[in-house]
């Protein structure tokens, strides 16, 4: 790095939009995306339902007054959510052998060792983020719903994830258009358990740092097509990776059907392919390996337009910025 200097804050104010430069800066970035939520949406299974809308409120504050450095609060969860975490995570134990990729099954395994992953109790998010912490630094923050793309892309620069705490509605166990903590936990802790996957979801996040909104736009939707709904191949087999396939049996079986169109990952034509939020996707992006879309990526993030590169400083939990031009 012999070549680059560090660039003074205020000098960068005026070429890039304002991003965190410390993990505790992250209590900044909590900006929710109104979209599909129970109190709006008609078509939302808690719609109607009262004491699920209210339930929704109540972890919600927790979110809302949390900040860096505290506890994750625990949530008692009531017989309803523990029904409705049993359905989900006793089928998705009987898909992820045949479906799942190798990393997805390893860590797995590991949470099913260390009792965290049991069917009678949810995780608690807390115990989660100390599981991930001592194998691949990730931790947890967690988030009121669904965040703008810019605020939950930065946090993976710091090697933070943001977790929802609430449970989908009990009649919609196979499949729910928002993220919930069946979603997280099942879906996304085992790989970011993984050292390989956990580098990647970071550099999408260290890559999202003071890009345009334009850029923002790109890597959510490799976002979505990767870490959501990515497959990958393994020995010759189509195997999922993606979150949103490993938390929603109802779409992981669609996505190995031929009822969708399946194509090789390539950021730069990944990136501007439409996505749907509402139900299941027609197209799926196929990985040859985390190695290799990783190499992918960032071979098309080095054609980004941003004047600077940023470098994660693990000690300090800072973003430092470097000056490449
Ligand atoms: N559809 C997923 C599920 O039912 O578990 C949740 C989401 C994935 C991506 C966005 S919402
Ligand atoms: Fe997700």
């Amino acid at each position: 790095f012999s070549s680059m200097n560090l660039l003074a804050e205020n000098n960068l104010s005026v070429k890039a939009p304002w991003f965190p430069k410390h993990a505790s800066e992250l209590d900044n970035c909590n900006h929710l995306m109104t979209k599909y939520e129970p109190d709006l949406d008609m078509n939302h299974p808690g719609f109607a339902d009262k004491v699920y809308r209210q339930r929704r409120k109540e972890i919600a504050e927790i979110a809302f007054a949390f900040k860096y450095g505290d506890p994750i609060p625990h949530i008692n969860y009531t017989e309803v959510e523990v029904k409705t975490w049993r359905s989900v995570f006793r089928t998705v134990q009987d898909l992820a052998p045949k479906h799942a990729c190798a990393e997805y099954r390893a860590a797995f395994q590991m949470l099913q060792d260390e009792q965290i992953f049991v069917d009678h109790r949810l995780p608690q998010l807390q115990e989660m983020s100390d599981f991930l912490r001592k194998n691949t630094g990730f931790t947890l923050r967690p988030a009121a719903g669904l965040l703008t793309a810019r605020d939950f892309l930065a946090s993976l620069a710091f090697r933070i994830f943001q977790s929802t705490q609430y449970v989908r509605h009990v009649n919609s166990p196979f499949h729910t258009p928002e993220p919930d903590t069946i979603h997280e936990l099942l879906g996304h802790m085992p790989l970011l358990a993984d050292p390989s996957f956990a580098q990647f979801s970071q550099e999408i996040g260290l890559a999202s740092l003071g890009a345009s909104d334009e850029e923002i736009e790109k890597l959510s939707t490799v976002y979505w097509f990767t870490v959501e709904f990515g497959l990958c191949k393994e020995h010759g087999q189509v195997k999922a990776y993606g979150a949103g396939l490993l938390s929603a049996y109802g779409e992981l079986l669609h996505a190995i059907s031929d009822k969708c169109e399946h194509r090789a990952f390539e950021p730069a034509a990944t990136a501007i392919q439409p996505y749907q939020d509402q139900e299941y996707q027609p197209i799926y992006y196929v990985a040859e390996s985390f190695e290799d879309a990783k190499e992918k990526f960032r071979r098309w993030v080095s054609t980004m337009s941003r004047p600077f590169e940023v470098r994660f400083n693990p000690h300090t939990e800072r973003v430092e910025i470097l000056d490449s031009v």
